[in-house]
């Protein structure tokens, strides 16, 4: 088989005082950290659609970045040889899954049961490259987005026929994503939102959401699939406003509509930031809850009101960020980088430093988390922060046996509160101490 990176052998471990760019200096994988190895918790994945698909587009020009082996064309002999590609890069990486969208990986045919067995071959050949590289796919998804067909939306479509073409697509790529052992499966919102309140019916918009969602569900069972179904939130981009806002919204949708057992959400750090919180705040609030299922790990521009989807080399955020997922014993389906290479950067071996930093910085979060939660500094000051709940009348409070004419009572008693400092400086001279 044809080598297409012949310049670069698989990426080791060299550790910190290395000045080798290719090679990790902090991620292990089989390093043991709190009772599991750096790659259980991490569980890495390659974005296909970014890595093998971007060409560093954007609204004022076209693409930048050229590959060698891609020839342009929407042959299936062209997207298998991409495949190729992708699976020789994920290997020599050493990230254990890849994810994909069913148009990325193969191209449209001119109709759906011709998209449907071009997809097919495809589905084929990416399975023999997993079973002989032993890379997994973490999840699938359908691109619901891209094609005009879909430019008013999809599931929230005001035409039922694009529904119906929505969910005959979504089928398909379920069953692939079945066929390819995927642990998740995901619905991030594509066109669904509007750009117009005088021409849009948001309740009939959501109730049709909520359906599409409740058949995917049921989907999932009937052909067996035991991965993890999730919902991707995001504010703004391509509509105006996207119904998936945030993880708080997508939360209560789901339960609105009895789908919360069904579905856990994937949290993107650049889809939190543009929804005006940090990505340790979706992450938190959906953990916190029990829904916390995948991470698409990447991160904007605080310059940038847009999805620059960059790769995330901030060690302080992916601290908090593991500092999570540690907390909730682990992340169930992955840490998907969903992030592409800047439209500057055109060079192949870009695609591998930008790859190896964000493993490098992500397990730097990882090993920085472990240490503030065996020093015990993690979780401590907040739980001491709270202690007033923990007995007396604050215990009362926090299972709900007492009310209004009580506490007035107890005030009346206790008198005026004393002042708590918040110390938020001290907490961040600690956090840096750790990063
Ligand atoms: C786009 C989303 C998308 C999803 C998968 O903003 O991040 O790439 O992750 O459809
Ligand atoms: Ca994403
Ligand atoms: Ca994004």
């Amino acid at each position: 088989m044809a080598e297409y990176f012949p310049g670069i052998s698989k990426i080791k471990y060299e550790g910190p005082d290395s000045k080798n760019f290719f090679a990790f200096k902090h991620y292990d994988a089989d390093k043991k950290i709190m009772g599991k190895t750096m790659k259980e918790w991490l569980k890495f994945s390659v974005a296909y659609w970014h890595t093998f698909r971007g060409t560093g587009s954007d609204p004022f020009g076209p693409g930048t970045i050229k590959r060698p082996w891609d020839d342009g064309s929407a042959s299936v002999e062209n997207a298998n040889k991409r495949l190729d590609v992708a699976f020789e890069f994920i290997t020599k990486l050493g990230a254990p899954y890849w994810c994909f969208h069913d148009r990325d990986i193969a191209p449209e045919g001119s109709s759906l049961i011709e998209s449907h067995k071009i997809l097919d071959a495809v589905v084929a050949h990416a399975k023999e490259l997993q079973k002989a590289t032993g890379v997994k796919l973490l999840w699938g998804t359908a691109n619901l987005f891209s094609n005009p067909r879909f430019m008013n939306g999809a599931s929230t479509n005001p035409d039922s026929h694009v529904f119906a073409y929505a969910a005959a697509q979504v089928k398909k790529a379920m069953e692939c994503t079945l066929e390819l052992g995927g642990e998740g499966y995901v619905f991030w919102g594509g066109r669904e939102g509007y750009q117009s309140f005088l021409n849009t019916n948001m309740k009939r918009e959501l109730d049709h959401f909520a359906n599409f969602l409740r058949m995917a569900a049921d989907y999932k069972k009937e052909i067996g699939f035991k991965g993890i179904m999730l919902i991707e939130p995001k504010p703004k981009e391509p509509t105006k406003h996207q119904y998936d806002f945030d993880a708080a919204t997508v939360m209560g949708f789901l339960r609105t509509y009895g789908l919360e057992k069904e579905y856990q959400l994937n949290i993107e750090a650049n889809h939190a930031t543009l929804a005006g919180h940090a990505f340790e705040h979706d992450l938190e609030i959906s953990s916190r809850y029990g829904m916390l299922g995948s991470i698409d790990a990447n991160t904007g521009d605080p310059q940038l009101g847009w999805d620059t989807d960059q790769f995330n080399m901030d060690v302080k955020s992916a601290t908090l960020a593991m500092a999570i997922v540690l907390n909730q014993g682990g992340i169930p389906v992955g840490l998907n980088f969903d992030a592409k290479v800047r439209r500057e950067s055109t060079d192949i071996d870009d695609m591998f430093l930008a790859h190896i930093g964000g493993m490098d910085t992500f397990a730097r979060g990882l090993v920085n988390a472990s240490k503030m939660v065996e020093d015990g500094v993690l979780g401590g000051w907040i739980k001491n922060r709270y202690s007033s709940y923990d007995s007396g009348i604050g215990a009362k409070i926090e299972a709900g046996t007492t009310n209004f004419k009580e506490l007035e009572k107890w005030v009346l008693e206790a008198g005026e509160p004393k002042q708590l400092s918040g110390q938020q400086e001290k907490y961040e001279m600690l956090l840096n101490e750790y990063t």
